[in-house]
């Protein structure tokens, strides 16, 4: 038995032993300040969160503070890795962060904080009276619930997250206003929510007003609480915090609401019957003269190579490729400066993937999203059938329009290695990480 695991006992012995209400309470805080004896100095715990995920934030903020070692998993892919029946396992709601423990998992990202917290007895984060943790228990909550739920309402909405509605929108800002009016007023006379000191709660409290600094709360909205302004930026500027958050870029302009380009309105069916030629026009494509490449035989071995890559699906890809069967083509998103939501920027490549559909018999794709830090790039890589961007998607698919086009130049080494590269998520992708890739096949 180890030594910290003998201390546990004999501390929780010595407290069992006082019966009265005030000693309970004290036991729960005294004991969840202990050290976890079950968990050792060099093991890290893992969290599942994608880059980027101010929730995970939370604890990774948490645990520069404490010293424990806390690491994002490799490869988190927002929408298909918290999908996995593992996943699902671990928080079956599916929703992200989720901590890996030694004694299982934990969901919420507020709980996986405190948890981080709580592991190191001596840590800095609420090591307090009984009054000061309820002060720290408050301050989380009302930063959950005042602050950051109608943040979300004012934000999610503009990101394509849910239904927009001015009224609802103009609700929740209104919410908002009150609690940072509220929030302001205690600031006038605090530098830190809870004592003399970083808690827990600041860190909650400032990965909460993130979001609204970031994506809504423009310096005209903010300066109507100014002791939420010096506090947050105060905040934000400690190193503990800088590592985690870097450096940030308060909001222009508030995000504006995503717009899908408009969708033909559906015809009655009817009419759209009526309209319907007896037989379908062959494909323009299909009239080309036959290729020695069989674009789903790539496509399988894309998808079934699972290990030496290069040396099987990428040498594969240049055996069978045919040059005048086929073309390559780069794309570079248009408005790169716009993609600064990187759940958006994803769901835009999603959302143009789906709307290539009709060109599945003659199309394969790769899109790549690029960077850690926002505006994120949006870069492709596109085989189609024929030497031309074939003309029936460029009418079909409005997304053609929003990227520029370039003819890959296969004589040219480093253009061919660039598609190497882009067919297998290479990372670093010039120079910096991949946010997200996503394949057309
Ligand atoms: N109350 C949860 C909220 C978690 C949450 O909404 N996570 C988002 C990403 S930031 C998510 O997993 N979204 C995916 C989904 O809703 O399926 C927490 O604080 O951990």
């Amino acid at each position: 038995m180890c030594l910290k695991m003998i201390m546990y006992d004999v501390y929780y012995l010595q407290l069992k032993s006082t019966s009265g209400s005030w000693e309970k309470e004290r036991t729960f805080w005294l004991i969840s300040n202990l050290s976890n004896p079950f968990l050792c100095e060099d093991m890290a715990l893992i969290l599942h969160a994608n880059k980027g995920n101010r929730n995970a934030y939370k604890t990774l903020i948490a645990a520069e503070y404490t010293g424990v070692q806390v690491t994002l998993v490799d490869n988190f892919k927002l929408g298909i890795s918290n999908k996995t029946p593992e996943f699902l396992k671990m928080n079956p709601i599916g929703k992200v962060p989720v901590l890996e423990t030694p004694d299982g998992p934990v969901f919420e990202s507020n709980a996986i904080a405190r948890y981080v917290t709580r592991l190191k007895a001596d840590n800095p984060l609420c090591v307090a009276s009984l009054i000061d943790c309820a002060h720290i228990e408050q301050w989380i909550d009302f930063s959950s619930m005042e602050i950051n739920v109608n943040i979300k309402s004012w934000v999610g909405p503009r990101a394509g997250l849910g239904v927009y509605l001015p009224l609802a929108e103009e609700a929740a800002i209104s919410a908002l206003k009150r609690a940072l009016g509220a929030l302001n007023a205690h600031l006038a006379s605090n530098t830190y929510l809870v004592g003399q000191s970083v808690s827990l709660a600041d860190i909650i409290m400032i990965c909460n007003l993130y979001l609204g600094f970031v994506y809504a709360m423009t310096k005209s909205f903010t300066s109507e609480f100014p002791h939420v302004e010096r506090y947050f930026w105060t905040m934000v500027n400690q190193p503990n915090f800088n590592k985690i958050l870097g450096d940030i870029r308060q909001a222009d302009s508030v995000l504006p609401v995503q717009i899908e380009s408009p969708k033909e309105t559906a015809k009655p069916k009817a009419a759209e019957e009526e309209e319907a030629p007896k037989s379908k026009p062959k494909n323009p494509l299909d009239l080309l003269p036959p290729s020695k490449m069989i674009l789903d035989e790539w496509k399988r071995l894309y998808s079934n190579t699972k290990t030496n890559f290069r040396e099987v699906a990428i040498k594969g890809f240049w055996d069978m490729y045919d040059p005048e069967g086929y073309s390559l083509w780069f794309c570079d998103y248009k408005y790169n400066d716009e993609n600064i939501v990187s759940f958006v920027t994803m769901n835009k490549v999603s959302g143009f993937l789906q709307r290539m559909d009709l060109a599945r018999k003659y199309a394969f794709g790769k899109m790549l999203v690029i960077g850690s830090e926002r505006p994120f790039k949006v870069k492709g890589l596109w085989l189609f059938r024929g030497q031309e961007i074939p003309q029936f998607i460029i009418n079909e698919c409005y997304d053609m329009e929003l990227y520029d086009w370039k003819k890959v130049d296969i004589s040219d080494e480093s253009q061919k290695e660039r598609v190497n590269q882009m067919i297998e998520d290479h990372e670093p992708f010039e120079g910096e990480a991949l946010l997200d890739a996503k394949c057309f096949k």
